[in-house]
């Protein structure tokens, strides 16, 4: 077959002959997801244009100020599942509790969680955003919507990805065989294959982290991100720092080109910003099944049990051997007991 006329939809067909037990659901579901993604990605290129940019004047479940953007996204989330029987909750960052959709639950067993805009601070100012989605599916005999069923491990979600709004527009997606791109021909309309079975470098020396927060950090993650920027102990030239304040750009990048993003906890913010059900779990299980790690510095982000929807924690992930390293220096920093022989507190 001609590789470069693989739609999505045809990929999704075609990874799901090699699961036996697939029903079809899970692929029309994804395709599903390619349409709500072109409707987003119609608004955002004329973004400017259309009243679509700046501030709804509501504040989120986090305490975060609603773009217009982030509503009209989890909006065109909501409509493309809302219907089609099979996707039973939804979960976002935008609503506080998950919307049921009591009408496909009968016969629909899938969850949609997702972050509709990551990276909304580069909304006005036309820099890279994206929407961040995992599926899980009800496991067997659970009820519809019990904590049981929605709050499951990252080891758990059946497929995982994220549209990336940049210069071009690209759909990335695992269902655990792999992962793969797809970029946006917005002349045909349609998500061709054009990354197929990414792998990430095992080392690469890049990072990205917010440096802004240094002093908000515990002593053995300065003396980490020292180590990065070239101001370590061992006195080798640095790492580049990349950053751009969206966590599936970064992503992205890293993906390709190696290294390592971190949004690590803070003394005033243990769990750190980002979010594990929408943001972290999701991308991990794309860096894992590219090759890479995530860890929370001490855990894998995959095996955490999580105990609440927006529950927050604390992101170390990309190449296997940077966050190798991330973890035995914040392993060894702790044992030698770094914490109270110095670093810099907050005032
Ligand atoms: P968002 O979903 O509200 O956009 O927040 C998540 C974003 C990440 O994409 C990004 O890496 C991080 O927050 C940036 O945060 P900061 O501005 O603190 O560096
Ligand atoms: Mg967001």
């Amino acid at each position: 077959m001609n590789r470069k006329k693989m739609t999505l939809a045809r990929h999704v067909l075609e990874q799901q002959k090699y699961s036996p037990k697939a029903t079809g659901e899970l692929s029309s579901l994804l395709i599903q997801l390619g349409l709500a993604a072109k409707t987003i990605v119609r608004e955002v290129s004329r973004a400017g244009l259309v009243n679509i940019l700046g501030l709804t004047g509501e504040t989120n479940v986090q305490g975060e100020a609603v773009k217009k953007l982030d509503r009209f996204a989890n909006e065109v989330f909501v409509e493309a599942f809302g219907y089609g029987g099979l996707l039973c909750t939804l979960i976002s960052e935008e609503m506080e509790k998950p919307l049921h959709l009591p009408e496909n639950c009968p016969q629909g067993h899938y969850t949609l969680l997702v972050d509709p805009i990551d990276g909304s601070s580069n909304i006005d100012v036309n820099g890279i955003f994206g929407s961040i989605f995992s599926f899980q599916k009800r496991p067997e005999g659970e009820a519809h919507g019990t904590p049981e069923a929605l709050l499951r491990k990252g080891s758990e979600q059946i497929a995982a990805g994220y549209i990336m709004y940049g210069p071009s527009t690209m759909l990335v997606y695992t269902v655990g065989s792999g992962v793969h791109g797809f970029t946006l021909d917005p002349g045909v309309g349609e998500f061709f294959l054009s990354h197929e079975n990414i792998r990430i470098p095992t080392r690469s020396r890049a990072y990205s982290v917010n440096q802004g927060n240094y002093r908000r950090w515990a002593p053995e993650v300065q003396r980490l991100v020292d180590d990065f920027s070239g101001r370590g102990d061992e006195g080798e030239r640095g790492y580049a720092l990349r950053y751009a304040g969206s966590l599936l750009a970064d992503i992205h990048r890293i993906l390709l080109e190696g290294g390592i993003y971190l949004y690590p906890g803070s003394l005033d913010q243990p769990e750190g910003k980002l979010r594990l059900l929408y943001e972290a779990a999701p991308l991990a299980l794309v860096v894992e099944q590219a090759g890479g790690r995530a860890s929370t510095g001490t855990e894998s982000i995959l095996a955490l049990q999580p105990k609440n929807l927006h529950q927050r924690v604390p992101l170390f992930i990309g190449s296997p051997e940077e966050v190798a390293r991330a973890e035995s220096f914040i392993r060894s920093r702790r044992r030698k007991g770094i914490n109270d022989s110095g670093g810099e507190r907050l005032p």
